[in-house]
């Protein structure tokens, strides 16, 4: 599984927003958004691009932390 931490989600909006960012990705399987440890996981049913989820969190008005 894949594990992107989030910064900046504080609520169960955040967390929809979120996932509704990061699902319509090709390839990401399982989707998780964990509010509680400010992070998203995921299976890869084929490789994800580290870019692409970046951009689609940056643009749902989050970002990743390293
Ligand atoms: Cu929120």
């Amino acid at each position: 599984m894949t594990a992107v931490r989030i910064k900046g989600m504080t609520c169960q909006h955040c967390v929809m927003a979120v996932t509704k960012a990061l699902k319509e990705i090709e390839g990401i399987q399982d989707l998780i958004v964990d509010l509680e440890k400010g992070e998203a996981r995921f299976n890869e049913a084929k490789p994800v691009s580290p870019e692409m989820v970046k951009e689609r969190i940056k643009k749902a008005g989050y970002e990743i932390s390293a």
